[in-house]
């Protein structure tokens, strides 16, 4: 190898080298589209030649966009310095203050300040508050950076100085500030919840594609709206960030732009201590598809560039890692000087000019707004797929002994030498007294540099972030249209995921809603039998469908179109909550009252994804979750991972979640119904969490008068058919058949009447019955209420045997107000691989658990006698000695 470099030839070749750049070189000049097509053409020519090309994923450590490529800035950089300044300031004096006056409520002030100028440059030239009559482009901000957010719709006027003083302080009696981005506590403000890691890029994602599917299928207009992602470096290891990149690119997302704001630094230290994020982040991004910018060097260091002939300057860029870069950062200009200058005499030498300070303040990317403009334009540009932005910043920039510190995240107040070294480095005009004490500066409304703000935010349509809900005009279909629903299965054995698929493909065909509707399945529709709504609607696909499906000469086969209405996500649980997300939330960001039904295996519910359901929450998000293949022992076969006993207790826990678990197709139907009137006519900011499960058996008729107590929680289904019952059975979803096998047996064998009951809603009749106590507690002079339960079980008589296919806590949670009433039959613990009636008769859930427990507790209550209850389990079949299943 050594040999062939010194050959007369290679002397030569250089030669030609140079010619082939300089050529190339004519051609960028002209037009650098053409350059990057000449190139890949001959990178086609190597490949076809055998010549190996390697890839590159990542590319030279400084901007991607030239110096001599950049547009001019066309902002006033000195009224938008100032501006900028102020905002910096009274984001920390407002965490600071907040936190000397009430030791630990906390707030960030690193996280903005390396995040300021990046908002700012979007804020002035880039985010548009509407498109027209639409709403104007999506922002998901980095949840910690929250106080810029506020302390600049302070300076727009749209937060008063009280406000400010209430930020973390929500309950004084006076309108505060919520400590990140929560629609629920600011629903005026925040459009989308970012703050638990990850959920925020996710949403993002998906929020990019439901915009293109709603344009698609003519939903709504196509816009230049944009999806802005503000994403964390620290962000970027939680899998929800990166793990749905590739959708970006598959679906051509030129909505969407992520920047990744790279201040190398988590809450802990370093992100890349031994690397470098920016590097990695590069190679995983374009691996994926995306058009990558990065934003790392100031127009100060240009010059250097420009001056650095052997390209010693980008060398040692090279040599540097994350946690050099943090360091240089937290030392100063004389170490930057003699660690990083100082490697190179050549080097030290470019900055033999520069003073200390000089060298110190060398910008990073991320606080250069000109570069940042230009990426930010280039993004705009960009067709054919999302862009990311690899801005690096310094984190605490300009907090003083606070920046770049690994401790910085956790900071929240400045030192009062802090305090005055930021008011003059950053030009605050506020006396040394005012500004120790943190007080908020606000120019007066004529000052130059407010006046530019406002003028600006009026060009781009007005404030954000901006929450509004319009007035929704949902047209809900009638009780009485569903009599396919509610009139019964005349005797033929379905399930209720089937009864729901057909209710499904009904509302599909509505005139006034269907159209609204969004079915939406990661990779189970076939489990759930929806084969006829894939014919019926189409599965979305942004391109239409490209090859003949195999089976397209059936009559069910695999309809993939532009405009078609299912979202069809694949194996992504997460992906598929977050389209749910785009689409509960649609009724707000597009105006347009969209109904997502996300059926899903009930147990990789919940579980799985429970934080992107309380962000949905957050989001005032509504829809239909349909829990399909529900129960532990109805869902035969599949053993300890999809059985499903527990949902019910996780979606008690999302306040704003309503959940039933529907025996028959009648409730669902009712609940259904009433759902949609709830969310989408009464504007109610509720959803459903329902459970559809796959035992089939006839569906009786809805029997008269019964809707109140369907949706409310119970309803008596089969009272005692003679003389007063002595004991009230309670079944839910298919767990009711054995309830009401048990009634049988106890009236037949052992001479024993019962009422049996449907309990739809556990939860509900818990939250209704706390209420009415709350209430009744504040009220001690008032005459007592009584909550639903009490009443619907105010004439009954005896021990209540309640039985469930899911864990015994969800009719326990009733308990309270049924003292030593209650028996509680269900699932706890694993599942097991087997069928239904070894299932039910391991958990003591079958019918003559049912029995047995009835007769069990009327001993008890001395109304049966003991030794007889005792023969009687024998005769039913019970092991008394049996392995507790809960611990089995
Ligand atoms: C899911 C989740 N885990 C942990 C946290 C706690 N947390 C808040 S900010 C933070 C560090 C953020 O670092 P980075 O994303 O780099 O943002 P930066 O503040 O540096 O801009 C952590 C761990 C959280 N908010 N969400
Ligand atoms: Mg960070």
């Amino acid at each position: 190898m050594t040999m062939k470099l010194e050959t007369p030839e290679q002397v030569d070749f250089s030669a030609e080298v140079s010619e082939w750049i300089e050529a190339f070189d004519e051609v960028v000049a002209s037009d650098w589209e053409q350059g990057a097509h000449l190139l890949e053409a001959l990178r086609s020519r190597a490949r076809q030649a055998g010549v190996p090309v390697a890839s590159e994923l990542i590319t030279p450590y400084q901007n991607t966009i030239p110096k001599h490529d950049e547009v001019p800035y066309p902002g006033d950089r000195k009224l938008e310095r100032k501006l900028e300044a102020l905002i910096r300031w009274n984001a920390m004096a407002m965490v600071h203050s907040q936190n000397k006056k009430d030791a630990g409520i906390g707030g960030h002030i690193s996280t903005y300040s390396s995040l300021a100028t990046l908002l700012e440059v979007g804020f002035n030239h880039f985010f548009h508050a509407r498109y027209g009559d639409q709403p104007g482009d999506f922002v998901y901000f980095q949840g910690h950076a929250s106080p810029g957010v506020y302390a600049r719709a302070f300076l727009e006027g749209r937060f008063d100085e009280k406000r400010l003083k209430n930020f973390r302080h929500e309950l004084r009696g006076e309108p505060g500030l919520s400590s990140y981005p929560h629609p629920w506590l600011m629903p005026d403000f925040w459009r989308f919840p970012t703050v638990s890691m990850g959920i925020g890029p996710l949403n993002a994602i998906y929020q990019a594609r439901f915009m293109r599917y709603l344009e698609n299928r003519g939903v709504i207009e196509k816009t230049d709206r944009k999806v802005w992602a503000f994403v964390g470096d620290g962000e970027t290891d939680e899998v929800d960030t990166l793990g749905a990149i590739s959708l970006g690119s598959r679906e051509k997302l030129d909505n969407l732009i992520f920047v990744v704001n790279c201040n190398l630094q988590r809450l802990d230290g370093p992100v890349r201590g031994n690397k470098r994020i920016i590097d990695e982040l590069e190679a995983t991004f374009r691996g994926a598809g995306w058009n990558v910018i990065k934003v790392i060097w100031g127009s100060d260091w240009d010059d250097l560039f420009k001056r650095d002939h052997k390209g010693l300057l980008l060398k040692r860029m090279e040599e540097c890692v994350d946690g050099d870069y943090q360091a240089f950062k937290a030392k100063g200009g004389a170490y930057i000087r003699k660690e990083f200058f100082g490697k190179y005499p050549e080097l030290l030498e470019l900055v033999a000019d520069k003073t200390d300070d000089e060298v110190f303040h060398l910008h990073r990317g991320g606080h250069d707004a000109i570069k940042i403009y230009n990426a930010y334009k280039r993004a705009l540009e960009h067709k054919g797929g999302p862009t990311v932005i690899l801005a690096k910043t310094v984190k605490g920039y300009g907090l003083g002994s606070t920046q770049a510190r690994n401790a910085s995240h956790q900071e929240k107040k400045l030192t009062d030498e802090s305090l005055e070294a930021f008011i003059a480095r950053f030009n605050i005009p506020l006396p040394e007294s005012a500004a120790k004490e943190g007080a908020f500066y606000r120019p007066d409304d004529s000052a130059p540099e407010i006046k530019y703000l406002q003028e600006r935010r009026q060009e781009l349509g007005g404030y954000l972030p901006k929450r509004e809900v319009p007035k929704i005009d949902f047209k809900t279909p009638a009780i009485s249209t569903l009599g396919e629903w509610t009139g019964g299965s005349n005797k033929r054995a379905v399930s209720t995921t089937m009864g729901f698929v057909s209710l499904l493909r009904h509302l599909l065909k509505d005139p006034a809603i269907g159209k609204l509707i969004v079915p939406i399945v990661p990779d189970e529709g076939r489990t759930f039998g929806l084969e006829s709504v894939i014919r019926q609607v189409g599965i979305y696909a942004a391109e239409g469908q490209k090859y003949n499906p195999h089976d397209s000469d059936m009559l069910l086969y695999y309809r993939e179109d532009q405009d078609g209405q299912i979202l069809e996500e694949g194996i992504t649980e997460a992906g598929s909550m977050a389209s749910f997300t785009a689409a509960g939330t649609a009724y707000s960001n597009y105006k347009v009252p969209m109904v997502p039904f996300y059926m899903y295996y009930s147990m990789f519910g919940f579980q799985r994804i429970g934080d992107m359901v309380w962000a949905f929450a957050d989001s005032r998000g509504k829809g239909f979750l349909m829990g399909g293949t529900a129960g532990r022992t109805t869902m035969l076969g599949e053993g300890l991972q999809h059985q499903d006993g527990h949902s019910i207790v996780l979606a008690s826990t999302v306040p704003t979640c309503l959940t039933y678990d529907p025996a028959y197709v009648y409730e669902l139907a009712a609940i259904v119904q009433d759902g949609l009137r709830r969310m989408y006519e009464n504007a109610e900011d509720v959803f459903y969490y329902i459970t559809m499960y796959n035992e089939d058996y006839a569906m009786p008729p809805m029997p008269e008068g019964v809707t109140e107590g369907i949706l409310r929680g119970m309803y008596k289904l089969r009272p005692a058919p003679s003389g007063e019952a002595a004991a009230q059975l309670f079944g839910s979803g298919p767990i009711l058949n054995e309830v009401l096998r048990a009634q049988e047996i106890l009236a037949t064998k052992y001479n024993i009447q019962t009422d049996v009951w449907s309990i739809t809603s556990y939860n509900e009749l818990r939250r209704d019955a706390l209420a009415v106590e709350r209430w009744n507690r504040l009220h001690p002079a008032e005459p007592e209420r009584k909550s639903f339960l009490q009443k619907s079980l105010e004439k009954t008589n005896g021990p209540i045997i309640a039985a469930t296919d899911y864990m015994k806590v969800v009719p326990d949670q009733v308990s309270p107000w049924l003292p030593s009433r209650l028996v509680t039959l269900g699932t706890d613990g694993f599942g097991r691989s087997d069928n239904r009636e070894h299932l039910r008769r391991h958990f003591e859930v079958n019918a003559e658990s049912i029995v047995g427990a009835t007769l069990s507790k009327l001993a008890r209550e001395g109304k049966f006698k003991p030794k007889a209850a005792q023969k009687a389990l024998a005769e039913l079949g019970l092991d008394s000695e049996a392995i507790d299943p809960a611990r089995a």
